[in-house]
């Protein structure tokens, strides 16, 4: 019935809402003021900043926006404006120290689930099946991420801890999968809380591919880097080998060559390279010249989503590889249960029918294609989330890595960054064109 629809929806807006904030408390409580305030990259915000904009946005689009209240604190919202301030300059800021940030957080928090209940599942664009609900979870989630890879960027002992990933038997499987050709359709009209870049749906005609299995390892980086790859002209864009030979790039990021083997950082511990586990922490360039080297290329965001979503029985898109069903532990490495990506051919149960693993969770795979909106896109509710990042100077990546909550993590889901970006949980995998 309809009520038993709006009671599901208010639990499932709840939990997502609870569990962001668990999260985030976590990571928020695990390091000492100091840590917070400091700026551990110029990349990245101070760790108290994520904290008080959560809350910010919080209030903004689900207290005012839906609930038409008055502002709480006017005098924050342009410290708290990602707009307004670069990432660089939020250090300087007169920012609310930790306690008044968490207490701010907290204060919206608690007015937001008192809204939560009255809710009407029908009144507007922005309430519908809880949307602005399942946003601002998502948000807060997106920002989990972000603060974790400042963790990742911060000196000093390891701050948080979690179990390492079942280990698996070496993958032997096919190294690829054939995607057959034709149309499919990409994006969705129906995931109530796809976000405004995910959306329409539409179809796309694609000609037939092969694509990695699994996501290319940190061993099969190593054959890269020893047969010259950093130094070899060839496999590199202009862009590319500008960028690397500039900054003297020669290895994934934390990575440090020691003796004969090399060590990388991880939250805190510095530990050899685990060779059968996705390599991590690439830029667009990088995996772009592995490909090259490799005699394929980077798939296209549309042949990505095909893979993950096409089932080639019904012709159908589903919502994950595995189906329809929700990410559960079996599916994904997803939700930092880990602070890693697990072995290449774990998760047998989230593989796509045509057996392609890992597309879910892990690492943030890159795509050849730039962040551009589909046919029939319109920003909503605001234009600063996805259109004014539109154009080619940022890489679409999809999947998710192991760092992403899965409310904020679908088949159709997209992420974007700059083609230099490496701070971030990113890997790839490759593709090649099916020889007609
Ligand atoms: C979608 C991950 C690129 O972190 O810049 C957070 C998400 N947007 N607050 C980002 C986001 C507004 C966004 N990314
Ligand atoms: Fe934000």
């Amino acid at each position: 019935t309809a009520e038993t629809d709006a009671e599901a929806l208010r639990e499932r807006a709840l939990a997502s809402l609870t569990t962001a904030r668990d999260r985030t408390t976590l990571l928020t409580s695990c390091v000492d003021e100091p840590d917070l305030t400091a700026q551990h990259s110029p990349l990245m915000s101070p760790l108290v900043w994520d904290l008080a904009h959560i809350g910010n946005q919080e209030e903004l689009w689900l207290l005012r926006a839906v609930g038409g209240r008055e502002a709480m604190r006017p005098e924050i919202d342009s410290l708290y404006d990602a707009f307004e301030h670069p990432r660089s300059e939020r250090p300087t800021l007169p920012l609310l120290p930790a306690a008044e940030a968490r207490r701010y957080a907290a204060e919206v928090r608690g007015r937001a689930l008192d809204l939560l209940q009255a809710a009407d599942f029908h009144g507007t664009r922005l309430t519908e099946a809880g949307f602005a609900f399942g946003m601002i979870a998502q948000h807060e989630q997106q920002h989990d991420e972000t603060m974790l890879i400042t963790h990742q960027l911060r000196k000093g002992p390891q701050a948080l801890t979690a179990p390492d990933p079942e280990p698996v038997p070496f993958f032997t499987g096919p190294a690829e999968v054939l995607v057959p050709g034709g149309p499919f359709t990409m994006g969705t009209s129906s995931e109530p809380w796809a976000l405004d870049n995910e959306r329409p749906a539409h179809p796309r005609e694609v000609a037939p591919f092969w694509i990695d299995t699994t996501p290319v390892t940190n061993a099969a980086y190593q054959a890269f880097m020893e047969d010259g790859g950093y130094d070899t002209e060839r496999w590199w864009s202009p862009e590319g080998w500008a960028h690397i030979r500039q900054h003297a790039i020669a290895a994934p990021l934390f990575w440090r060559r020691d003796g004969g083997q090399w060590l990388r950082r991880r939250f805190g511990i510095t530990e050899p390279v685990p060779p059968d586990e996705p390599v991590l922490h690439v830029c667009w360039y990088e995996a772009d010249a592995y490909a090259r080297w490799a005699g394929r290329r980077l798939p296209t965001e549309t042949e990505w989503e095909k893979a993950a979503r096409f089932d080639p029985a019904t012709g159908r898109s589903r919502r994950y590889p595995w189906g329809d069903a929700d990410p559960a532990p079996e599916h994904a490495n997803l939700g930092q249960r880990h602070l890693r990506p697990a072995p290449a051919g774990s998760y047998p149960a989230g593989a796509s029918p045509l057996g392609v693993r890992q597309l879910i969770g892990d690492v943030w795979e890159w795509t050849a294609s730039d962040f551009l909106p589909y046919p029939g896109f319109r920003a909503f509710p605001y234009k600063e989330y996805s259109e004014v990042f539109f154009g080619p100077e940022h890489k679409v990546l999809r999947g998710g890595s192991f760092a992403v909550d899965p409310v904020a993590c679908r088949g159709t889901f997209r992420n974007w960054d700059y083609p230099i970006r490496r701070q971030i949980f990113s890997g790839f995998r490759t593709a090649r064109s099916e020889a007609v």
